[in-house]
């Protein structure tokens, strides 16, 4: 195992890999831009390093200097979190080639995700069901490109190869549009992602977001851990998640699931990951795969009772994975709320010192959060500043829990969106379960303030 690990990333994040660390006697080495001098998991690392000024490009973007700080510490391995450079396969390729284990996949399976077209067509021969669509790239070809999407039949959505996670995509609805609105999304991906490259999916009207979450380790064995529904979000940011997914079977899960750690296997993944899947009438269809750790991982600890940090960090050290798939069962119910310090209602976002800080407690409530009274949030980085997390034996009870869990959270001093959180908590839809990813925007434009 290793002895030391540096954690490039902040936040609540680089708390989370800490606190593994400890657990299992690694010293953990943090990194820290000049904002975040007086966080809370600097102050409690073993060690930390500067890396440079608040901005992202000059400190935790800044590949130079993450794998300096791990030099001059000794660090054996680097675990990347999520955001920042954890799905940067050239960041991967580098820290490896510098002689560190990076807490991930290789960079050939980021490089093969990053890319959508090259990770479909891989789901694709790997057996994981996918959206129906183009083969691959779409050609310059215009009879052709109108001949897939009449097969298809409208509407359609145009996506970028480069893209993700709702970046360069264009939904078309009549032969008309097609011809302008691929151009034009080739146009714009050129430009943001340096790639042209476009493909052409059916676009479901009315999906769910449900995820399955794998790992696998370099003995070639992969398990999944079930799934979470992502479906309640604004402009592709994820607001609450759970697990399971209200109203899918079983049966459902283990089919998809087993297919996706089979689709592991096949393609030599290590490490952690999650499947990315619209959920329409009862069928899986395969949009991107993650992977990295995510934001929302806690839901799936709770309730696979597995510690997906401490499993990516022994899979990496070259262990077998401590469990099979047989002995993976999910018990009970999570729900995780995103504590992001913004407006409420229009979602400005409201960065600044917070006064007042008294976390959410009890049986099966867990706050994951860099969080305190006088930290100040800094402008500079993305507003999520913590996660409350629920347990119950049933979604009934996770629902209570996470209704009391709100009630006793106080964040003073700057605007959070838990008013939010409350007001959803008692929503007779959300309470129903099985609401698609348009729900929340649809709601919010019922709900003027
Ligand atoms: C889609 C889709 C409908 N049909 N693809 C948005 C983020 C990126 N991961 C893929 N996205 C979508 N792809 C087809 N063929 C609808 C979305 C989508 C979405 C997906 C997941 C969660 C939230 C979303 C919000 C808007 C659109």
């Amino acid at each position: 195992m290793f002895k030391k690990i540096l954690i490039a990333n902040r936040g609540e994040i680089a708390l989370r890999i800490q606190r593994a660390c400890k657990e299992m006697g690694i010293k953990a080495v943090v990194v820290y831009s000049e904002a975040d001098r007086d966080a809370k998991y600097v102050k409690l690392a073993d060690e930390a390093v500067c890396i440079g000024p608040a901005a992202s490009a000059q400190s935790y973007l800044h590949m130079p200097a993450l794998i300096s700080a791990a030099e001059v510490t000794d660090a054996e391995a680097i675990h990347p979190g999520y955001g920042f450079l954890s799905e940067n396969a050239d960041f991967a390729e580098r820290v490896e080639n510098s002689g560190f284990v990076f807490i991930g996949p290789t960079a050939a399976s980021i490089r093969l995700m990053g890319d959508k077209v090259s990770a479909k067509q891989a789901m694709i021969r790997s057996g994981v069901p996918t959206v129906p669509g183009s083969e691959g790239a779409l050609s310059e070809d215009q009879a052709e490109i109108k001949r897939i999407a009449k097969g298809i039949g409208y509407p359609v959505i145009i996506k970028a190869a480069g893209g993700g996670g709702g970046r360069g995509m264009r939904v078309v609805h009549t032969e008309a549009a097609l011809i302008h609105a691929v151009q034009t999304t080739k146009a714009e991906a050129g430009s943001a992602f340096g790639n042209p490259a476009v493909y052409m999916e059916k676009f479901l009207q009315n999906p769910r977001h449900v995820e399955i979450q794998v790992i696998a380790d370099t003995h070639r064995n992969a398990v999944h851990l079930g799934e979470r529904d992502c479906s309640m979000q604004r402009r592709h940011q994820k607001v609450i998640e759970e697990s399971p997914a209200p109203g899918i079977s079983r049966r459902a899960i283990e089919k998809i699931g087993e297919r996706c750690a089979a689709a592991c296997k096949k393609i030599g993944y290590r490490g952690a990951g999650t499947f990315e899947f619209l959920f329409e009438n009862g069928e899986f269809y395969f949009i991107e795969m993650n992977t990295r750790v995510q934001v929302e991982h806690p839901v799936t600890e709770f309730v696979t009772g597995i510690d997906i940090v401490r499993t990516q960090i022994e899979v990496a050290a070259g262990g077998k994975l401590p469990f099979t798939q047989k002995q993976v069962t999910l018990t009970g119910h999570a729900i995780e709320c995103r504590i992001n310090a913004e407006d409420p209602f229009n979602f400005m976002p409201s960065p600044g010192k917070i006064t007042g800080w008294h976390a959410a407690g009890g049986p099966g409530v867990r706050v994951d959060s860099h969080a305190y009274q006088n930290y100040t949030v800094p402008t500079h980085y993305d507003s999520m500043i913590g996660k409350l997390i629920v347990y119950g034996d049933t979604r009934e009870q996770a629902l209570a829990r996470m209704r009391t869990a709100l009630s006793e959270m106080v964040v003073e001093g700057i605007k959070t969106n838990i008013p939010l959180h409350r007001e959803l908590m008692v929503d007779a839809s959300f309470i129903a379960g099985g609401t698609n990813i348009h729900y929340l925007e649809k709601w919010l434009e019922q709900h003027p303030r």
